[in-house]
């Protein structure tokens, strides 16, 4: 089996993840924060030391600042419900996943209007078109970082520049980024980050986070217990409990420090190396192919490690069941971000997404070129 599918999640773990779950699922998974006995504490410990992780990752002054979330969506629904009201006006782009279209649209019929800035046939989207889009009246900019269809990268730091000395709250879905792009809060002027452990971070599914700027107000969504001021009627404003209730996902969240453990160890820039390499040969083999349509950036932009491409006029999911049948684990179809495909012209079809990661090689990269060109040539001679 060759595993290409690390944009949706990636597989497989380092060891050392794998082996810290276990560690704290065999040795101190007690309920953080809820005790004063020892396997509580060390519980609370290794998730405060998560928090600091991720923290000095991102560039974030306060870990209590860092919200630990479900997955991205959950980060992402966090930010949108918790941050606007009715009468609110958001700006965002055609690139979005539905983690982001879907909760606009369900606060639409809440009085909450949302403009849409569309990408190129490339997946970019222009500056000027953002700034025109922008008015006096708009009370939230979000943005994907990099696509999770075709690896397109928006420039972040331009447009949190930009949105800074306007005055606009700037929320960046980091799902697709964090852990392959650098990312800094501060000089990417980041109100909001949202983004999932189990993708470049290499941590557990069940993982993610949203790191909340202070003085941005996000009402939380969800209120419960936290094991702080038991004694309040109301959810207590201590940061990050006013966010955090019920019991955390404490091996999950302890695995994710292991990935970025792994990632500082290996360090990012290897990382990214070796994946632009896989994708550098993924792309020079997939262009010279008959009939195979590329999407996606330009060669010299930089891009997420993520492939996508159509064959003919075959139906993705087809293409993907051929490679399927040869062990080559990829993503067709929509990818959840409908608006992309439609930038991308790729809609009809859906296209076929391959993302390799850091534990791939360049042979199996070298097999789904080969593969991809035997269904080119099967079609051609049917
Ligand atoms: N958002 C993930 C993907 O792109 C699940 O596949």
């Amino acid at each position: 089996m060759i595993y290409f599918d690390n944009a949706a999640t990636s597989f497989p773990k380092p060891a050392q993840v794998i082996d810290a779950v276990g560690k704290c699922l065999q040795g101190y998974a007690g309920n953080p924060g809820r005790s004063g006995h020892e396997l509580a504490l060390e519980a609370g410990r290794a998730v405060f030391s998560a928090r600091e992780k991720l923290a000095q990752f991102f560039n974030i002054a306060d870990p209590m600042q860092v919200i630990f979330t479900l997955n991205a969506t959950d980060a992402l629904n966090l930010a949108l419900h918790g941050f606007l009201q009715a009468g609110d006006r958001v700006v965002t782009t055609s690139m979005e996943h539905n983690s982001v279209l879907r909760p606009l649209a369900d606060l639409r019929q809440r009085g909450v209007t949302h403009e849409i800035v569309w990408a190129d046939p490339r997946g970019e989207i222009a500056l000027d078109d953002l700034r025109r889009a922008i008015s006096k009246k708009t009370n939230l900019v979000v943005v994907n970082h990099a696509s999770n269809v075709c690896g397109t990268v928006q420039p972040i730091r331009e447009i949190g520049a930009m949105c800074r000395q306007l005055g606009i709250p700037f929320l960046v879905d980091a799902s697709q980024s964090a852990g392959q792009l650098t990312i800094d809060v501060e000089q990417d002027r980041i109100d909001l980050l949202a983004a999932a452990g189990h993708k470049s971070l290499l941590g557990p599914q069940g993982t993610g986070f949203l790191y909340i700027r202070p003085g941005i107000e996000i009402a939380p969504l969800r209120q419960g217990g936290t094991g702080s001021r038991s004694e309040d009627t109301f959810q207590p404003e201590i940061m990050p409990d006013r966010y955090e209730s019920g019991t955390l996902n404490t091996p999950g969240i302890v695995g994710l420090a292991a990935g970025l453990d792994f990632i500082n160890q290996e360090t990012q820039g290897k990382i990214v190396a070796h994946e632009k390499n896989l994708i550098d040969t993924l792309l020079a083999g997939l262009s010279e192919i008959d009939g195979l349509v590329l999407y996606g950036p330009r060669q010299d932009k930089g891009r997420a490690a993520v492939v996508a491409f159509g064959i003919g006029d075959l139906d993705s999911g087809e293409i993907a069941h051929l490679l399927g049948q040869k062990g080559i684990c990829c993503r067709p179809g929509l990818h959840c971000a409908p608006l992309a495909h439609q930038s991308i012209g790729s809609f009809e079809t859906g296209a076929v997404r391959l993302s390799p990661g850091f534990f791939n090689t360049l042979e199996e990269i070298e097999a789904a070129i080969r593969m991809c060109w035997q269904i080119s040539r099967t079609i051609r001679t049917h």
